[in-house]
């Protein structure tokens, strides 16, 4: 039976040794709860480093007792563990992803390193997959493994998801292994990230780093649809509302509480990490109390530091700022009944985690980056009498989800220091209706529906990529189609013009129909209805096509034209005020790219650069669409990058649309489309499914058949003519 497969740089079981014997002790982790609900079912496993370099001879052993417990190895040495997960994760990617580029390193031994490593995770997996397993691979410690994979075993279905932000391309290109580390990625099938900006830098980066174009959410990566996704992660917030409302928590708060006296604490938990923002906070906490000095001795700050990466540098130079700056608060205001700030650099086990979330009435996060954050949604979900407050950053990803916390910019201390008084001073109804809605958020979407939403659209995509496989319309077929359309009583065929019915010309206005195709058109015209069906003018169409006694579809189904009829003007259409500004977009391009040129069409604008010299044209289109899509945001417009051309067109309107309106009323019982580029598969995607659709040209497609070329389809169409 197909099984999946989890695969991340931590195993949820780590081994430590005691007194020189193996202890194997599992992880109470979000995503090791949250995937517990997949990898502890059936045949499925993970694969992961269990989080200790052992001796070659301990191997064998360990991996037997990890396939116990539905887990397997991936065996890291010490140097692999210093240089991947300590050097390139860490202190490259780890930086890089949270916008402190002033800690980024660039090492080769350490890229080689997470090669390497990658390597290793990339062959366990090989030796433990079957066909019609799902690999689920999480993170960035992992970015290289899902094209391993995929090169390997070419039709393997493969998910990925970002714990951490995925940054701006301007920072993410400054990593000189980017675009391998996108390749990587884009081995996967489908890609999650925590938020839709995450989600937006990696396609913009995908776009203009790696060359591949996109479509919304979907890139084309050699023939294969790829489709990356937002997707928040979510706590299991019955086990954390079940903890907080334990016995044992409510007994530990009423302890903790005796031995701490009256004062409000506000909360601040994370691992220790430049990223977390803990100095900020701790010098935000100092100005409030010197701002508002009537809340001397009446609040304090529950500092929580759990141990991390302490070997690293600047993280052994954050923990001593972070002790400097405890001493000097609680030095500045402390007395011999208040300590200021209660501060903790260690982990705790969940009892009093729960017991910290009950007894802190304000939650203060302010993580200067954070993928996600889940300390923030615990809180949540432990105020069982729905009160308290939480302040949050807003550069963490579950701010995207919590607009009713106070939330804040942490990199500006007053407005800091006055969110610590406006949460203090909150009345009691107010915190409860904010809560309500936080905690109804945190509930309705938790760690489980999340798995299952991710392993859903994962598959859902898998069907799709197949059932876009098209097929060569082989002979045989050739013929069949050729017989029903004979025996056809009322067909209809619509038409793309360049590209499938003529060829490209490096001079568009130099492809007038020549003899052989204006021969079929003529006789075809006879026997079924034609629909020419293109971006081009409408003068255009007319000039060169109006002799046939055809239907026109122009500007991509702004105007349309019945045979022998006049145009008309698609009535969706909104008023044309954008062009002014995207024409002068597309001049500033044309300056800077010889050889390109613009198109003004009556409702759409159209940059060629088929003349221009090839790397320089790639790479303008690129900026380009990536500029004109920031400029229409809200506009109703599409950018489409089609052969040599980038087009802005009013979203309302494309070939799909205009090909299921020219059907109406129309009883036909034989309707066959061709196309060869991005907006023909409009016209593949509405028409009804028992339409005979036809991909000119190789790559993926929502058409039924493909063939090679223009002269192919013209001989199917001299087929259908010949008596
Ligand atoms: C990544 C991203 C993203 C913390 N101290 C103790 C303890 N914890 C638990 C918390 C929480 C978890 O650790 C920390 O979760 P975060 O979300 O803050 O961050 P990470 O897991 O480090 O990292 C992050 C996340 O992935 C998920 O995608 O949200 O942005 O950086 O569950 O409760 N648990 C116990 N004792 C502690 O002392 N038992």
């Amino acid at each position: 039976m197909a099984k999946t497969i989890i695969v991340s740089n931590r195993l949820p079981i780590r081994i430590e040794k005691e007194d020189g014997k193996k202890v194997y002790k599992t992880s109470e982790g979000g995503l090791a709860t949250g995937l517990g609900s997949i990898y502890k079912e059936g045949n499925n496993i993970w694969i992961g480093w269990p989080g200790i370099s052992l001796e070659h001879e301990e191997e064998e052993e360990v991996e037997k007792e990890l396939i116990n417990h539905n887990t397997r190895p991936v065996f890291l040495t010490e140097h692999d563990v210093e240089e991947f997960y300590l050097g390139f994760s860490n202190q490259t990617l780890w930086p890089a992803f949270h916008y402190f580029i002033h800690h980024m390193r660039f090492k080769d031994e350490e890229w080689e390193a997470y090669y390497n490593a990658n390597r290793k995770f990339a062959d366990a997996i090989s030796k433990w997959l079957e066909p019609d397993d799902i690999i689920w691979v999480h993170d960035y410690q992992l970015m290289l493994v899902p094209n391993m994979l995929r090169k390997q075993f070419p039709n393997v279905t493969i998910g990925f998801f970002q714990h951490i932000p995925f940054p701006s391309y301007e920072v993410f290109r400054m990593i000189p292994w980017r675009k391998k580390l996108l390749n990587g990625v884009l081995g996967a099938d489908y890609i999650g990230f925590h938020t839709y900006d995450d989600m937006r830098h990696f396609l913009s980066s995908c776009h203009r780093l790696a060359g591949y174009s996109y479509e919304r959410n979907q890139i084309l990566v050699k023939n294969r649809l790829v489709e990356a996704d937002s997707l928040p992660m979510g706590i299991d917030y019955d086990k954390y509302l079940a903890s907080a409302t334990s016995q044992l928590a409510k007994a530990k708060e009423i302890s903790y509480r005796d031995s701490l006296g009256k004062q409000e604490l506000i909360l601040s938990m994370d691992r220790l990490d430049y990223s977390k923002g803990i100095p900020g906070r701790l010098q935000a906490f100092d100005k409030f109390l010197d701002r508002y000095p009537e809340y001397q001795g009446r609040v304090s700050l529950f500092l929580i530091v759990v141990p991390s990466r302490d070997q690293v540098a600047s993280y052994k130079a954050l923990k001593e700022k972070v002790e400097f700056l405890v001493g000097h608060v609680n030095g500045k205001y402390g007395t011999i009944n208040y300590v200021p700030v209660h501060f903790y650099y260690r982990s705790f086990p969940l009892d009093d985690l729960s017991a910290f979330y009950r007894m802190c009435k304000i939650a203060m996060i302010t993580p200067k980056r954070d993928g996600m954050n889940l300390v923030c949604k615990e809180f949540i979900a432990s105020r069982e009498n729905e009160d308290g407050v939480l302040i949050l950053s807003e550069m963490a990803g579950a701010s995207k989800e919590l607009s009713d916390a106070i939330l804040v910019n942490p990199n500006d201390e007053n407005e800091m220091v006055e969110a610590i008084k406006r949460a203090l001073e909150m009345p009691l109804a107010e915190q409860k209706r904010r809560m309500k809605i936080m905690q109804g958020t945190v509930k309705k979407y938790t760690i489980f529906q999340w798995v299952d939403l991710f392993m859903n659209n994962l598959k859902d995509l898998k069907e799709r990529q197949q059932s876009m496989a098209t097929k060569r319309l082989d002979n045989e077929l050739k013929n069949s189609i050729t017989k029903d359309f004979k025996k056809a009583k009322n067909p209809i065929i619509f038409l793309d013009y360049d590209g499938t019915l003529m060829p490209f010309n490096e001079n568009p206005d130099d492809c007038a129909p020549d003899a052989e195709l204006s021969q079929i058109l003529h006789q075809l015209a006879v026997k079924a209805k034609l629909v020419v069906i293109s971006g081009r003018k409408a003068a255009t169409l007319e000039e060169w096509l109006d002799e046939f006694n055809i239907d026109l579809i122009a500007e991509h189904g702004i105007k349309t034209k019945r045979a022998g009829a006049k145009w008309e003007v698609n009535g969706d259409l909104q008023e044309d005020s954008w062009k002014n500004e995207a024409r002068d977009i597309l001049e500033f391009y044309i300056q800077r790219t010889p050889g390109s040129f613009l198109e003004e069409k009556e409702h759409t604008l159209v940059w060629h650069y088929r003349k221009v010299e090839k790397g320089l044209g790639d790479l303008r289109s690129s900026e380009l669409s990536s500029h004109l899509k920031h400029f229409m945001t809200n506009k109703g417009l599409d950018v489409i990058e089609g052969d040599h051309v980038v087009e802005v067109k009013p979203s309302v309107i494309n070939k799909g649309k205009a090909a299921v309106e020219r059907l109406k009323g129309e009883k036909t019982d034989f309707v066959m489309a061709f196309g060869d580029d991005r907006t023909d598969e409009d016209t593949f995607e509405a028409l009804p499914k028992d339409s005979l659709t036809v991909k000119v040209g190789s790559g993926f497609s929502y058409a039924k058949y493909a063939v090679e070329n223009n002269e192919e389809v013209r001989a199917l169409l001299q087929d259908f003519v010949n008596e």
